[in-house]
C-alpha cells in the first residue's frame, strides 16, 4: 500500500495519541459516526431508485417498510451512537427532547448532537445533502444518564465537529482544534481517505449564499449588505457571485473551499433566524474558524452563545473573515 494514503481511522489514532490522556473512546467515537456516514451515503445513492424498483406504498420489494431517508439517517447514527459505551446522551434534530442511552447499555463521557440529514427537502431533486454532528465532554458526573445540560455549552467547548456531505462523492469532513481535515469516500473499499488535509479557506471570499426571497422581510442592515455585493466596483472585485443550493452542508462545503460567505438571517417572519444554534451553526461555527474564518450572529461569535434550550435558533453569517466582518459593519450601521 502506498506511504500516502491516510485513511480517516489512522488519523484520528495519529491525532490522539498526542494526548496521552486519551482513552481510545473518542476514537471508537469517531468510526462509530464513521460508520454511520457509511450506510447513509449508500442509501442517499439509492434514494432515486425507489419507486423504480417497484415499491409502493411505502413497502419495499423484502416487503419492509420504506422508510423515509432523514427517519433513516436519524435512526442509523443513533443505533451507531448508543451501544458502546463513549455516549452518555444524544440531541438529533429529528427528537424533541434528548435522546438517551438504553438503559442495558454502557454510559460514556460524551454527548454527541447532530443533524442526521441536513436539507432532505433537496433529496427528490437529487441534490446533494449532508450529516452535521458534534461532540461535548459531558458536564454531569459519570456513569449516570446524561441530561441537557451536557448538550447545552457554548460552542467553545465542543471537542469535535464534522460533516459528511453526500455529493459527487461523499465527504467527511471534521476538526478536533488542530486544523480541518477533509476525506473522501473511496466506494469500491469502504473507506474514507485524507484528499484535503488542513483547508484554510480564502480570508476574502467572492460568493454570497443566501435565499433572497426573504428580501422584503430582513432587517435595513442585510438589505444594505446585498445591495453592497452586487454593485459594480472593480477595485473592490464586486459584484460578488450569487451560489445558493439550499442545503447548508453543500454550500458550507463549497464556500470552504472556494472562499465566501453563508448568510441565513433573522426576518420579520422568523425573528430568530431559521437555523439551530446546537446541531448546525455551532459545529460549522467552529470548522470555519479552524480554517481561518469566522462566524457571527450579526453580533457575538457564534461559539460564545450559550444555547438555552436544545433547538434554540440563531442568525447566521458563516464563511470568509472579511466578508462576515463586513455584515457585522452592516448591521451595526458602521457601514451603509
Ligand atoms: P432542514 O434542517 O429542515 O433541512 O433545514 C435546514 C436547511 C439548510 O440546509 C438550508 O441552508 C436551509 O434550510 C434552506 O432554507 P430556505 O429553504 O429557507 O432557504
Ligand atoms: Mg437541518
Amino acid at each position: 500500500m502506498s506511504e500516502k494514503i491516510i485513511t480517516l481511522s489512522r488519523h484520528i489514532i495519529e491525532e490522539q495519541r498526542k494526548h496521552p490522556e486519551a482513552t481510545g473512546k473518542f476514537t471508537d467515537l469517531m468510526n462509530d459516526i464513521a460508520f454511520a456516514a457509511k450506510l447513509i451515503s449508500y442509501h442517499t445513492n439509492k434514494a432515486g431508485l425507489l419507486g423504480v424498483l417497484g415499491e409502493t406504498f411505502n413497502v419495499n420489494i423484502q416487503g419492509e417498510v420504506v422508510k423515509k431517508l432523514d427517519v433513516f439517517a436519524n435512526e442509523t447514527m443513533i443505533k451507531a451512537l448508543d451501544h458502546n459505551g463513549h455516549t452518555c446522551v444524544m440531541v438529533s434534530e429529528e427528537s424533541e427532547d434528548v435522546i438517551p442511552i438504553p438503559e442495558n447499555y454502557p454510559l460514556g463521557r460524551y454527548a454527541v448532537l447532530f443533524d442526521p440529514l441536513d436539507g432532505s427537502s433537496n433529496i427528490d431533486a437529487n441534490v446533494s445533502v449532508g450529516t452535521i454532528f458534534y461532540i461535548y465532554l459531558r458536564v454531569t458526573p459519570e456513569g449516570r444518564p446524561g441530561r441537557a445540560e451536557d448538550c447545552l455549552q457554548p460552542g467553545i467547548k465542543q471537542v469535535c465537529a464534522g460533516y459528511i456531505v453526500y455529493g459527487s462523492s461523499t465527504m467527511l469532513v471534521y476538526t478536533t482544534g488542530n486544523g480541518v481535515h477533509g476525506f473522501t469516500l473511496d466506494p469500491s473499499y469502504g473507506e474514507f481517505v485524507l484528499s484535503h488535509p488542513d483547508i484554510k479557506t480564502p480570508k476574502k471570499g467572492k460568493i454570497y449564499s443566501v435565499n433572497e426571497s426573504n428580501f422584503d422581510y430582513w432587517e435595513q442592515g442585510i438589505k444594505n449588505y446585498i445591495h453592497y455585493v452586487k454593485q459594480v466596483d472593480e477595485k473592490t472585485d464586486r459584484p460578488m457571485n450569487s451560489r445558493y443550493i439550499g442545503s447548508m452542508v453543500s454550500d458550507f462545503h463549497r464556500n470552504l473551499l472556494y472562499g465566501g460567505v453563508f448568510l441565513y438571517p433573522a426576518s420579520s417572519r422568523s425573528p430568530e433566524g431559521k437555523l439551530r444554534l446546537t446541531y448546525e451553526a455551532n459545529p460549522m461555527a467552529f470548522i470555519i474558524e479552524q480554517a481561518g474564518g469566522r462566524a457571527s450572529d450579526g453580533y457575538r461569535r457564534i461559539m460564545e452563545i450559550l444555547p438555552e434550550h436544545i433547538h434554540q435558533r440563531t442568525p447566521l453569517f458563516i464563511g470568509s473573515e472579511k466578508d462576515v466582518a463586513m455584515i457585522e459593519d452592516f448591521i451595526s450601521g458602521r457601514l451603509s
